[in-house]
């Protein structure tokens, strides 16, 4: 991998890698809608929008891998998830086969089954509980990856990302947590490993509460350091402090599963 391409540059993540990738890859190119606000000279950066066929053709002419953070990274309406998160996802798997780029490494989400209760341990393998349209275009981005890599021979790796910051923020995160420094081991598995053609990673710390079983990416090499029971007492002093919902509690998903939630509560423990 020479060129990197990554999207979503100016968000949460995408932040922090600038700064957590900055040697491991020869050229770095950073790409978003919206200009960083802390963008520095020796970035390369290319202002693009996702939505545009075109746009996102010349952004990708050149590179070898790409890590698609971009789009909406929350709940939000249909109209505002299409265009960015759908149609911006087929451009970007679409750009990458006319332009021969060897690999994306997709920014997937636990909303994608966020419909799993707390009570189940899932692998890679279920059926997809998307828990909003979020969700939904995640699973789309996860489909269009399998699409790309059996049909057009692209290397790809979905990571279902958690929550990533430098600690779980509250009693739901304490299962879903990812570190940093954790991310960017399965960002390199997913851009390097020679064996990967299409694989969905678990993009989770070692954490004990767990929900996951994330064996498909301890295969490929994947040694997560990152543990958010050290953390434990922080998170549960903010839990404490947070509205309680029937609905957010029970689902993996948390609040995006109570937004417009009306069917009835009283299945919850059934399904
Ligand atoms: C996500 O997918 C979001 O991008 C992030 O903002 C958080 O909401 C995270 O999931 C989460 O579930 O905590």
């Amino acid at each position: 991998m020479r060129t990197v391409l990554v999207t979503g540059a100016a968000g949460g993540i995408g932040t922090r890698l600038r700064k957590l990738l900055k040697g491991i890859y020869p050229a770095l190119r950073w790409s978003d809608i919206k200009v960083p606000a802390d963008l520095t000279k020796d970035e390369q950066f290319v202002k693009a929008d996702i939505a545009d066929l075109a746009q996102v053709e010349k952004l990708v002419d050149g590179v070898d891998g790409i890590v698609h953070l971009g789009g909406v990274s929350v709940e939000r309406p249909w109209e505002e998830i299409l265009p960015a998160n759908i149609v911006g996802c087929y451009n970007l798997f679409e750009a990458a086969r006319r332009k021969r780029v060897q690999r994306i490494v997709f920014a997937t989400s636990n909303h994608a089954i966020g419909f799993y209760p707390r009570t189940r341990r899932i692998g890679v393998d279920e059926h997809v509980r998307p828990d909003g349209y979020y969700g939904v275009s995640k699973v789309f981005g996860e489909a269009i990856g399998a699409l790309y890599a059996y049909k057009h021979g692209l290397r790809v790796a979905c990571l279902r990302i958690g929550n990533f910051g430098d600690a779980p923020l509250d009693h739901r995160r304490l299962s879903i947590w990812i570190s940093p420094e954790d991310l960017v081991q399965l960002i390199r598995i997913g851009l390097d490993h020679p064996d990967l053609r299409y694989e969905v990673f678990y993009g989770v710390s070692d954490n004990e509460r767990g929900w996951w079983d994330n064996s498909a990416a301890l295969r490929y090499g994947y040694r997560p350091a990152g543990k958010s029971e050290a953390h434990r007492d922080a998170a549960l002093a903010a839990q404490a402090k947070l509205p309680k919902n029937a609905v957010a509690d029970w689902y993996q998903g948390g609040d995006y599963c109570a937004i417009g939630f009306d069917a009835d509560p009283n299945d919850l423990a059934r399904f």
